[in-house]
């Protein structure tokens, strides 16, 4: 079964998220097959990509592929973690990524989204930040996605409560684009989409690396990196970590204790 599909009309690519059974959760296999998907996009010299879901889904992505994290001991997020490189494609892509979005998206898929260039989503649309539910210790360069994304006191709340925030409120807090009725959600996205591919494709692409170089320019001393990495450490090596996977594989809810 493909865990993806991709179309194109003109310069405008699209890849559709196709693992409803299994809430589009980011396996490293539909990562793989996403990150071939844009890479043909690119030789091809398409000019726009909407990365979206099945019409109708009730979850665009229910985030990391829980049963591929790690059991313990090793940082679950390192630098070859799929997301990561997921994520990592996106921003580096010289082409904009449009998050066309109906339905909850979870952690690591919520992180995706942000990353995305722009962002169209109906009003059915949440978003929850949800390692703390887990007891995953969040990667650094994830958090500076949220922060780019939202005002800090927002990433807190969110990181801390795990709890969904919903489009409108996404939408307030400048978080994404625009909210349109689900009926207009393809033609708004689409008509995006278009306005990109009619522009010089060279500008749009400098200016977007332009954006990504600023957006990550906040210098962290070498110490400060390290106690990051540390404390993360005390999180993946802690009973919690295995708990909240635990629970999950098990369809239970989570007992923390802290240690
Ligand atoms: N990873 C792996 N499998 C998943 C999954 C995930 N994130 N989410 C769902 N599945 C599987 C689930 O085990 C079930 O498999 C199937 O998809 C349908 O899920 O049929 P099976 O083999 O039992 P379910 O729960 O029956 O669907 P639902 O009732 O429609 O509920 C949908 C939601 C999205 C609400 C529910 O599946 C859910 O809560 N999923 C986990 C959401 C989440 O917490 N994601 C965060 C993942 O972690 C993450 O991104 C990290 C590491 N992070 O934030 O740090």
């Amino acid at each position: 079964m493909g865990l993806i599909t991709t179309s194109r009309d003109g310069f405008v690519g699209t890849v559709t998220l196709d693992n409803a059974e299994k809430r589009n959760a980011l396996s490293s296999a539909l990562i793989d097959a996403l990150c071939t998907a844009l890479e043909g996009f690119r030789s091809d010299h398409l000019r726009a990509v909407v990365l979206r879901a099945q019409p109708g889904v009730s979850v665009w992505s229910a985030g990391f592929n829980i049963d591929e994290l790690p059991e313990g001991h090793r940082d679950p997020l390192g630098w070859d973690d799929p997301v990561r490189h997921l994520v990592r494609e996106i921003s580096r892509f010289p082409i904009p990524v449009i998050a066309m979005v109906e339905g909850s998206v979870w952690g690591g898929a919520c992180e995706v989204v942000l990353a995305c260039d722009i962002i169209v989503i109906a009003p059915n649309a949440s978003f929850a930040i949800t390692p703390a539910k887990l007891s995953v210790p969040y990667n650094i360069s994830g958090m500076l996605t949220f922060l780019n994304a939202a005002p800090a006191c927002t990433v807190r709340e969110m990181a801390f409560t795990a709890k969904p925030v919903t489009a409108e409120r996404a939408f307030d807090l400048g978080m994404v684009n625009h909210i349109v009725p689900i009926e207009e959600l393809e033609t708004v996205t689409y008509g995006i989409a278009k306005d990109i591919a009619a522009n010089a494709p060279l500008a749009v692409s400098v200016m977007k690396e332009q954006l990504r170089i600023l957006e990550g320019a906040h210098p962290v001393s070498p110490e400060g990196f390290e106690r990051l990495q540390g404390l993360r450490r005390v999180v993946y090596d802690s009973q919690d970590y295995l708990e909240g996977l635990r629970a999950f594989k098990q369809k239970r809810k989570p007992v923390f204790e802290g240690k």
